[in-house]
């Protein structure tokens, strides 16, 4: 039996599917992904301003970074490996899907309530009141400030060295513990916490599958390795 098929028979008979995706979903919607070509921005790397301190030295800049984002982001549509998550939550019992992007794309191709552990590019977070609200502005005013108090603004983004947020962390590894079946899509598996779920599951008897264009250290951890685009795999998943 191919890889495929062996993926196909454990996802017919699943009770639980947990979906772990990375921004290698979204390559194909034309969003770049962080750690290949594309990844750096006027020589910055990600990593240099996806932090608070980079936030606290040079909010502009940052801000700038996501002005940037937000823009290449206006018109972009999910892809068939989108599309296909969005079938599986349809058909499927027990679906959870966490992602640590941060564009909003799963919840356009209509999976509800997708667990967005790094925050979402179209929500802001006050620095002083803390109050979150959608954004849409394309571009915002650099630096931005609140509505309610005038303080600045900053994305509702987890950013390198701060916590996830403690109820969403929950139900991602709830998610991961509980299944019988685990995928993990495009993602390079290098940052945590989401880096540990695929070995979560796997700890916990569940059938793990990795969809990836290359090897991942997640790949010596899970039963089946796929390789190649995401917007042709998943949509081979999907059942008859
Ligand atoms: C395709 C494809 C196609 C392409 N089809 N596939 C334990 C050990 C060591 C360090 C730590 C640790 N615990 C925590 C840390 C620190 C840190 C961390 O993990 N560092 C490592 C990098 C070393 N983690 C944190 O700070 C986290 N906070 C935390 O844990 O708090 C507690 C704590 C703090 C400090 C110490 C200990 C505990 C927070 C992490 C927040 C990450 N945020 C970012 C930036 C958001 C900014 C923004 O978007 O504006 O989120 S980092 C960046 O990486 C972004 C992504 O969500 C994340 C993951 O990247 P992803 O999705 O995997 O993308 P890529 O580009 O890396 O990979 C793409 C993949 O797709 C590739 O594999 C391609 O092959 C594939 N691909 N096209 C299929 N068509
Ligand atoms: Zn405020």
């Amino acid at each position: 039996m191919s890889d495929l098929d062996r993926v196909r028979q454990r996802l017919a008979a699943s009770q639980r599917l947990a979906v772990l995706t990375g921004a290698g979903i979204s390559a194909e919607s034309g969003v770049p992904t962080f750690r290949g070509p594309g990844g750096l921005w006027c020589n910055h790397r990600a990593e240099d301003l996806a932090t608070p301190e980079a936030f606290h030295r040079d909010p502009k800049l940052v801000w700038e970074w996501y002005n940037m984002r937000r823009t290449a982001l206006v018109g972009v549509q999910p892809n068939p490996g989108h599309h296909a998550l969005a079938v599986m939550q349809e058909k499927l019992p027990g679906f959870n899907l966490v992602t640590q992007n941060v564009d909003g794309l799963h919840a356009v191709a209509g999976n509800s309530d997708p667990v967005e552990i790094h925050g979402n590019i179209w929500k802001v977070r006050c620095t002083a009141c803390h109050a979150i609200t959608g954004d849409h502005r394309v571009p915002i005013p650099t630096p931005p400030s609140c509505a309610a108090c005038g303080a600045l603004l900053r994305p509702h983004i987890v950013w390198f060295g701060e916590s996830l947020d403690s109820d969403v962390l929950e139900r991602a590894f709830a998610a991961f513990e509980y299944c019988d079946v685990a995928l993990i899509v495009g993602t390079s598996g290098v940052v945590q916490p989401a880096a540990s779920l695929a070995d979560l599951a796997r700890r916990r008897g569940a059938f793990v599958v990795e969809v990836n264009l290359e090897p991942t250290p997640a790949t010596g951890v899970v039963d089946v390795a796929l390789h190649g685009r995401a917007g042709e795999i998943l949509p081979q998943l999907l059942p008859g």
